[in-house]
């Protein structure tokens, strides 16, 4: 089991959680997603999959709920 975490910004409520959410579960080997919700701040995303997810499939998942990921 793999479990990564990722900062997103742009997210406000419980809709974006859930948004981010399925986009996220939609990928190959993802067993869980939990999200930390920091509303006008970066919140943070825990993924745990079977294999290590590729960092570009993440970030375009991410997107495609209509968020962005925070590069550190
Ligand atoms: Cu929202």
């Amino acid at each position: 089991m793999s479990t990564a975490t990722i900062l997103v910004s742009g997210m406000t409520c419980g809709h974006c959680v859930k948004a981010i959410t399925e986009e996220l579960s939609a990928l190959d080997g993802v067993q869980e997603v939990s999200v930390e919700l920091v509303v006008d701040g970066n919140s943070s995303v825990t993924v745990t999959s079977l294999e290590p997810l590729d960092p570009g499939a993440v970030r375009e998942a991410v997107d495609e709920a209509g968020y962005s990921v925070v590069e550190d």
